[in-house]
Formats: C-alpha cells, structure tokens, sequence
C-alpha cells in the first residue's frame, strides 16, 4: 500500500507539538509550501485581530489590521488551518466594500406606491414596520407575512430572525436563499444519514488518491480548496464531471464531459459497474447500511450500454471511471451547484453518497461523499436558521424537539408551528394567490438571484407591503421596496460562521457603519420590541448570549457543541468543527471526520441507500430553441449579485465588464458569430444581449453564462427538483442570433 504522507494541517500540528509556540518561521520554511501567498505581517500583534472571510463557505482565516480602531488592511492567515496564508480576490479585497457610496445609511420609506424612497429615523421606521405588518396579518391572517433569509450572515442573527419571526411575529412562513443553493444536499445527507451532515474535513483534499468533483468548478467558485487539492502529496487522481471544460476540468487528470442533466444515468452505470464486477467493500456494506438489495436491483437496468447514448460517455469511459473508483485507497466524492441545481439533484446527491457506501468510503482519511456548501453561514443556515428545521437541527414536526426547543427558550410551545411552512417557491406562489401579502427579506437579492426573473419581479410587485434589509439601497430587491432597512456588513458586527467541513469561526466588529445603519442583530433586538415580544428575547442580549443559548439546544443532536465555551475558545482554537460535545476539549488546528466509527444518525444506525428512477429534463432543446443553457458562477472576482464585489476596482479588473455567453466555436461559426461579438440569447421567457466568448469550455449545442449579471434569470425554466424544491439553474433551452454592430450602436 503506497504510504501516505502528511498533509500541511498535520504537519503544523506536529510543529506546534515540539515548539508551542514559535513556529511560524518554521511552517514558511516547511515543504508543500505552507506560506505561499502569505504576505508577512510587519504589524505589532496588538494591532490585529482575527477573522474569517464573509464571502464563500471555504472560510479562510484572515488578519485584520487596525490603526485608531479601524481596519486599514487585511492579510490571510498563516495559522489558520483552512487557507494556510492563501486568500482569493475576494477575500483580499473583502474591507473595499463596505466604503462604497451606495451603502445604505437610512431608513428609507416609499410614501405611495410608485413614489420615491425618502429617508426617515428608526423610530419612524419601527413603527411602519410593525404597523404595516399587523395590519396585513389583521387582514389577511397571521400566515400572510413572510420572510426569506439568508446563509450570508452570522448564526446569531439568522437564528434571532427566524425565532422573532416564528415564535415572536408569528409568521408560519419563512425560507432563505440556501434554498437555492443548499436544500437538494440537506435532504439527501437526511434520508441516508438520518440527520443534515457533510461529513469531511478539509484535510480528505489532501489525503485522497482519488478525488471526483462532480458539478463543482472549484478553480472559481473555492480557489482555496482547489489550493488545497494541488498541494495533495499523494499524486492523486483528480476526475471532473463537468459538460464544461471548467478551468478545474483544465487541469484534471480526467475530465468526464457528461450531457447536462444526465449525472444520474451515469452514476447508475458507475454503480451498475461496481456491482456487476464484485468491485464493492461488501463487508461495510452487509455491516453498516440498509437497502442495499434492492439499490442493486435498480442499477441493474443501468447498465454502460444503456446509458450511452444519453449521458455521452462511451461505455469504456464510464467502465473506466468505476475502475478508478475501485482502484483507489482513498476515494472522495465532492460535489456541488452542478448536482445541487438540477430537476432530480437530492437522487444525484443520494447515488454519489452510494458510490461512497458501496465502496467503503466513508469515515476514513480521504474520503467521503461530500457537499460542498456555497455562503459563508450556509452550513450555520442549515442548522439554526428556524426556516425548513427547528433551531439546532430539530424537527418542527417532533412535538419532543417542540417541547425540548420551548423548555430551553422559556417560550410557550404552541408558538412553534408543526412544520416547516412553504419554501421559497412556494411562498412566490402563495404571493401570486393573494395569499402572502407581506414579505421581509433579509441579505438576500431575489429581483436578481431567484430563477424566471419576469415572473419573479412581478410576484415581488404584488406584494402590501416589501421590506428590505440589506447593506446596500441600490440592489435590485432594494429598488421594490416600500421600506429599506439600513443593515451593517461583514466587518461591521460579530458573530459566527460555520464552513462546509462543519468548522464554527468568529467574525468581529473591524469597521464603523455608515450612517445610522445598525447590525442585523439590533434591529431584530428593535424589531421585537417594537412588535411587543421583546420579552421572549430579553436573553438575547448580545450574540454572545445567543451563541451560547444555540450552543446549549444542540445538547444530544448529531451537532452537539456543548463543549464550547465561547468566542474567545473558538478564536483561539482556529475554529472548532462539529460535533464537540460536553467534555471534550477541542485541540488546537483540529480536523475532524464523521463516522469514524461506522454510526450514523438512521434509528438503525446504518446509512440508506435511496434510489428512484430517472425523470425527462422539464425543457428540452427543440429544433425552434436548440441550445441548452447552463448557468453559474463566471470568476473568482464575482460573488452573486455583485452587491458587494461589485464595488471594488481591483475585482472589477479581475471580472469581464460586460455580460458574456460561451459559445463553442462550431456553433459560433455555423451562426456567423465573430469572437467578442455581440449575441441575442432568448428563451420562451425572455432575452438578453451578450458578448460572445468563443471557446471550447463549451460543448457543441451548449450555451453558458454567468449568474452575476442581472439578466441572465429573465431566461432561466422555472423547474425544481420535487423532494428539495431548490431551483434547476443548470438547464433550460435557449435560442441565439447574432446581433450586428450597428444595432447596439442605435
Ligand atoms: N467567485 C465566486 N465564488 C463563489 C460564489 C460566487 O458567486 N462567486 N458563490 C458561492 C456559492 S453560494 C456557491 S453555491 C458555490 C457554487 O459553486 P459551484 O457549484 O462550483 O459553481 P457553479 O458555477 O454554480 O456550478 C458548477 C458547475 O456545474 C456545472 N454543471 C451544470 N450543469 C451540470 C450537470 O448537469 N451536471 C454536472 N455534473 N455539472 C453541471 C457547470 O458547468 C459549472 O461548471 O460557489 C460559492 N463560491
Ligand atoms: N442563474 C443562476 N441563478 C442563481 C445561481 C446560479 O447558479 N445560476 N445560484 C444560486 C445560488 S447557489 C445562490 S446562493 C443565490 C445567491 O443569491 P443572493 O442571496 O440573492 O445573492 P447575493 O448577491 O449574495 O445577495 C446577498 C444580499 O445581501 C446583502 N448583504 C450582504 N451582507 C449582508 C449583511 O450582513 N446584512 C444584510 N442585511 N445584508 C447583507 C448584499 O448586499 C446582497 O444584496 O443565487 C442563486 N441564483
Ligand atoms: S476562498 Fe472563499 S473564504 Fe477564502 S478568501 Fe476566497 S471568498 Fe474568502
Ligand atoms: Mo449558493
């Protein structure tokens, strides 16, 4: 068996062992190049602090530097055990942001309908805020309010908003933009698992000899954990599911270029392969799952020469890939938006989860199947946020967690309602049925994220009333508002994250809010007691308070955090992962793995292998709209929306400026498309100008653009996958003309 070397966390650790203390000069000197990309702090200790980066849910360490009590700049941290001194673009430029010109610093109000935003006090601003509320819940009953959240700001806060929102304003209704991006995952890990719970640690990129990305673009969307993949000491097999030549694809030992929408043909054949050979780890199998009998009778009918055609792989390509899985020690699984975003993605996610079972990889060093997550707090979002689970990974619909989750909040238990309430499309819905009239909307931008923009803006316009909240007056959401909230940012406010290998992080407060802005945190604080429940929340003083109220509900669940004991630990640890319960003290630079000891969260113990069969994509190419569209992220410089990245130069330098579609050279030259040229994309729902960027990214008959320009949902399908309703982003059928010069001149 070839040796395993340690990986950079493991060798640090073992540095810290021998010389406690002054080891940094030594990590930069280690081999695997520790300190690549670190730029040596010449500040005095007490001049910075410590934080995680309020972008993607890699969550590197950052050092912030003060001068007169504000942050001046930033350098990634060295010791901290995810980015080992590396940062993206974004993460370097995190503080510009937060000094752009748009921030919102008021309140603001629309007078009538179709009038002006003008700017009003707080106290004005509470007193609309309730009133407006009570009277559409007067009106229209107490489930006519909602609200949609978000997995981009601490867990202190987004758990405030969904108790004051459900057990405090009594609103049944609430969801967040982690529907859109993490809802197929929750669900799969739930039904295999029996609780929400990727199990990795970021150590397993380093630790495989195989890793398969499937729909995950890594390079772009977590640089850091690519960062991480490329400084695997084992010479790994890294293999990419992608119709994309991504720039992870790029530089991939294989690159697998599926058809769009076909993963789980294919993963049946991989499946299929594995089972026909006898290449599966039978005895973890017969000891630690369930289900596998009749996971095999369903493969069956999948056989390579079935799927072919269909998936596009030839069958010695998908034989291949089940030998490489077979064949490899250590074989994790990574997957993200690609499975996630996709009409049937939780039995996607639920076939990779069974490679990992069938094979035996799981609970071991560098292996795993694994979610990524997408937002800094999506992982926190999951677990506290009170929209599709009851704080702390409880159930609304378990009348013990119920009684547990109201004894430990000092509330009355009928102020927990008995189910989850609608999801974010169901809401929209509910919008266009007159039956939610109210909608508060807290760091998320759903006039430019949500899918099928046209039917979209024009839910959010039926709306009585539309509050938002949000760090910026300027974003497309913002612009529909009746009432602005003027929110504190990143940077601005303190609180914890938790990244996508489970690891809680403090944020701390480095820079003033413009304005009269406040953090999320006041003005639920001020929301409460303005509504007259700030009674049920007069323990939840600071975020501290509420960390440690959180902290104490997950007693017993699968995420057990009893044995932290605060922020000061958490800084000083580097983070903590869940699971730590009472009396385990965490060690310093930590990486720990669920099932280590083959246990899982079903009432059996065993995981499930959860299987159906395939369905037809919701809209085909056809011979009038012949191109498939694909969508996501474009550069590591963009982030969503572009609220915040947006406003800073150096990104913008790093970013296109203007919208661009990629488009396959064949295609290009059959539609007498020049590169750089210009490009209509329509779909039945709408259509956009773009530039052409002529490239073998794509695939014949495939079209891509990126998410961060604000037209690109005026042509998404409104399609989502049944069991998570999280939208299908990746698929819809577009067609393309080209655009003469002359016609953009005009
Ligand atoms: N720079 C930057 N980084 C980000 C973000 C950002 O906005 N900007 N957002 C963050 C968030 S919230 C998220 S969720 C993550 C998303 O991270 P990723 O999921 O890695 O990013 P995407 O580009 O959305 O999608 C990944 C890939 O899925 C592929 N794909 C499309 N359809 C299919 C299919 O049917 N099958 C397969 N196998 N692949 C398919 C696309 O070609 C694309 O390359 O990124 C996070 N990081
Ligand atoms: N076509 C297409 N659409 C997609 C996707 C795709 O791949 N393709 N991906 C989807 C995915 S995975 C995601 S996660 C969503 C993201 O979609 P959104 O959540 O809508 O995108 P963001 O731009 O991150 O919006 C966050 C908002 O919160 C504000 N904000 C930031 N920090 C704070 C804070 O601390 N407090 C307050 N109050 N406000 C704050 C920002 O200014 C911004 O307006 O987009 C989805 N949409
Ligand atoms: S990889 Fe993600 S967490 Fe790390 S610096 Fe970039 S945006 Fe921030
Ligand atoms: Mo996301």
């Amino acid at each position: 068996m070839a040796k395993v070397r340690p990986t950079v966390v493991q060798r640090a650790k073992r540095l810290l062992r021998d010389d406690g203390g002054v080891l940094t000069r030594e990590l930069m000197r280690s081999p695997g190049g520790f300190g690549l990309g670190q730029v040596p702090t010449r500040l005095k200790p007490d001049s910075t602090t410590t934080m995680v980066c309020g972008f993607c849910s890699t969550g590197c360490g950052l050092d912030v530097h003060m001068r007169d009590g504000a942050a001046v700049s930033l350098t990634p941290s060295a010791l901290y055990p995810v980015n080992l001194g590396m940062a993206c673009p974004k993460g370097w430029e995190s503080l510009t942001p937060l000094r752009a010109p748009d921030r919102a610093r008021a309140p603001m109000l629309r007078m009538s309908r179709g009038g002006r935003l003008t700017p009003i006090g707080w106290r004005e601003a509470l007193t609309t805020f309730t009133e407006r509320f009570k009277a559409v819940q007067a009106k229209h009953g107490p489930e006519s309010v909602a609200f949609l959240g978000t997995g981009q700001i601490p867990l202190e806060e987004l758990a405030f908003l969904g108790a004051l929102a459900k057990f405090g304003m009594g609103m049944r209704h609430g969801d967040g933009n982690t529907r859109q991006c993490m809802a197929t995952a929750v669900v799969a890990y739930k039904e295999c698992f029996g609780f929400d719970a990727p199990p990795y640690t970021y150590d397993d990129l380093e630790e495989s000899d195989v890793l398969v990305f499937v729909g995950a673009n890594p390079c772009i969307a977590h640089p850091i954990l690519w960062e991480r993949v490329c400084r695997n000491p084992n010479e790994p097999t890294v293999v990419v599911l992608d119709p994309r030549r991504t720039e992870t694809a790029q530089q991939a030992t294989l690159h697998l270029p599926l058809a769009p929408k076909s993963d789980l043909e294919l993963l049946y054949a991989v499946a299929h392969v594995l089972i026909r050979d006898g290449k599966i780890d039978r005895a973890f199998v017969d000891a630690h799952t369930d289900d596998f009998e009749g996971f095999a009778d369903h493969v069956r009918g999948y056989s390579p020469a079935r799927v072919t055609d269909h998936v596009g792989l030839t069958e010695q390509q998908i034989e291949a890939l089940a030998d490489t899985i077979h064949r490899g020690e250590r074989v994790s699984f990574w997957w993200t938006m690609g499975v996630n975003q996709s009409h049937e993605g939780v039995r996607v996610a639920q076939a990779i989860i069974a490679l990992s079972l069938l094979t035996g990889n799981i609970g071991r060093p560098g292996t795993g199947p694994n979610s990524i997550t997408g937002q800094c707090n999506a992982m926190g979002s999951r677990l506290f946020s009170n929209t599709t689970g009851l704080l702390g990974g409880h159930r609304f619909d378990d009348p013990a967690h119920r009684r547990k989750v109201a004894g430990m909040l000092e509330i009355d238990e009928a102020r927990i309602p008995t189910d989850s309430g609608m999801a974010y499309d169901q809401i929209l819905e509910a919008i266009l049925r007159d039956e939610i009239k109210g909608l508060w909307v807290v760091a998320t931008n759903p006039a430019h994220s949500w899918i099928n923009q046209s039917d979209a803006r024009d839910v959010l316009s039926r709306l009585d009333f539309l509050v938002v909240q949000d760090m910026y007056d300027s974003s497309e959401t913002a612009d529909m508002a009746d009432l602005i909230l003027p929110a504190a940012g990143w940077g601005e406010k303190e609180g914890c994250f938790i990244n996508s290998e489970r690891r809680i992080s403090v944020i701390k407060q480095v820079a003033r809010t413009p304005g009269t802005a406040l953090s999320d945190f006041r003005i639920f604080q001020l929301i409460a007691d303005a509504w007259g429940c700030g009674d049920m929340f007069k323990k939840w003083d600071s975020p501290e308070s509420v960390f440690r109220i959180l902290r104490d509900l997950t007693k017993g669940m699968p995420c057990d955090i009893t044995g932290i004991d605060g922020y000061q630990q958490i800084d000083d640890m580097r983070g903590i992962q869940w699971p730590l319960p009472e009396g385990r003290a965490p060690e310093r630079l930590e990486q720990r793995r669920l099932f280590e000891d083959r246990r899982f969260y079903t009432p059996s113990g065993r995981a499930k292998f959860v299987y159906e069969d395939t369905r037809p994509i919701p809209e085909k190419v056809d011979a009038f709209f012949r191109f498939a569209l694909l969508t996501g992220r474009g550069s590591s410089a963009q982030w969503h929306t572009q609220t915040r990245t947006g406003k800073s130069p150096v990104l913008a330098k790093l970013a296109p400026e203007q919208q661009y579609v990629e488009i396959s050279p064949p295609d290009a030259e059959a539609l007498g498309i020049a590169p750089n040229g210009w490009v209509r994309v329509s779909s039945r729902r709408g259509s956009l100008v773009a530039r052409a960027y002529v490239t073998h990214i794509v695939q014949p008959g495939h079209v891509f653009i990126p998410m961060h320009y604000v037209e690109t949902n005026k042509l998404t399908f409104p399609s989502f996958d049944p069991h998570s309703h999280q939208p299908s982003y990746k698929y819809c059928a577009v067609r393309l003309e080209k655009v003469e010069p002359s016609e953009m001149e005009r």
